[in-house]
């Protein structure tokens, strides 16, 4: 009999599936997958059966809307990007990364900075609020900004991610108690180890909405998070947009062209210089690969 739900957990090999009749199912991926080059993620909804003995098997993947691999999840709503002015700062090249890549791959980024009891952040909140994002500004040891989180957080698929301390699970356990997230629970399972990267767990509310907690990151690479095109960078920074058709050159890159309508918009103040420089490193960065090496990327994309 054929089934369908949810993958609300994954570890990369087995899978619980979360079927439409509410039970939970410990599920496999049929070896086709892997050839086809399109592997069953956690948020993927699917199909699957029962085959010998308990084993249930992954049929199919039905519309899948989108997927980071870093984290490997698809059906992405939301990127929730945690940052943070107190130890350890948030490196803003990270962040405009991070946000990019929600863009790139059609998810709507969001910008929480934490620890405003340490450190304000109303500066940095000021810049991704002119860039047109939402930004929230919270506290886990006072309170603050809390409550306005909470509601932000709806239905979908909302990915936690931010560098390594900014308060991640601790914004969770807060902000989503319903969500039966443990900072301790999820850092022991989770862990940092190499094979765990791949574990990644749905906690649902049970009103149809999803938060997945990340561990941690030092580093963040713009081709890890599938930023492949170097032509469709600079729209996925979204204060650019007004701008991109502007310019003298219809191939302009806006990194240090003649006659930039982006570059102009920096120099009068109306994009942050920051942004730009980092548009700049992500561009160039993206800008080395060969083709060849972005046909090999997106076949090992498989997970
Ligand atoms: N001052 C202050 N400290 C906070 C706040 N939120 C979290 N912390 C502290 O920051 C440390 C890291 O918090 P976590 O929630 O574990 O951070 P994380 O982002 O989940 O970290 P990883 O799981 O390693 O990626 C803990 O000691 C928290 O108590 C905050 O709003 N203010
Ligand atoms: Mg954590
Ligand atoms: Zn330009």
């Amino acid at each position: 009999m054929m089934n369908r739900g949810r993958i609300v957990r994954s570890t990369g090999d087995r899978m619980t599936v979360m079927a439409d009749d509410g039970k939970q199912y410990i599920c496999r991926a049929r070896g086709k997958f892997r050839l086809d080059g399109r592997f069953p993620l956690a948020g993927d909804l699917v199909t699957f059966r029962r085959a010998e003995g308990d084993e249930h098997l992954i049929e199919s993947i039905l519309d899948r809307k989108n997927y980071l691999i870093r984290p490997p999840v698809a059906n992405v709503s939301r990127l929730c990007v945690i940052a943070s002015m107190a130890p350890p700062v948030t490196d803003r090249l990270a962040l405009d990364t991070l946000i990019a890549a929600a863009e790139y791959n059609g998810i709507t980024p969001a910008v929480v900075v934490n620890k405003i009891d340490a450190v304000p952040g109303e500066a940095l909140a000021a810049v991704y609020r002119r860039a047109g994002y939402d930004v929230f500004l919270t506290s886990t040891k006072t309170g603050e900004g809390i409550e306005e989180f909470r509601k932000s957080v709806g239905e979908g698929i909302t990915v936690f991610a931010g560098s390594s301390g900014v308060g991640k699970s601790s914004l969770l356990n807060l902000a989503l108690p319903e969500f039966h997230v443990k900072t301790s629970r999820i850092s022991e399972r989770i862990g940092r180890g190499r094979h765990t990267t791949r574990h990644v767990e749905l906690f649902s509310d049970k009103k149809g909405g999803y938060v997945v907690d990340t561990p941690g990151f030092s580093h963040v690479d713009p081709v890890q998070m599938m930023l492949y095109d170097k032509k469709r960078i600079a729209s996925c920074f979204a204060e650019f947009r007004p701008y991109l058709q502007g310019c003298r050159y219809d191939d302009c890159a806006h990194t240090r062209e003649e006659d930039c309508a982006v570059i102009r918009a920096v120099e009068e103040g109306a994009i942050d210089r920051v942004r730009h420089e980092n548009y700049v490193s992500i561009y160039e960065k993206v800008a080395k690969l060969k083709d060849w090496q972005i046909r090999e990327l997106l076949a090992s994309e498989t997970i």
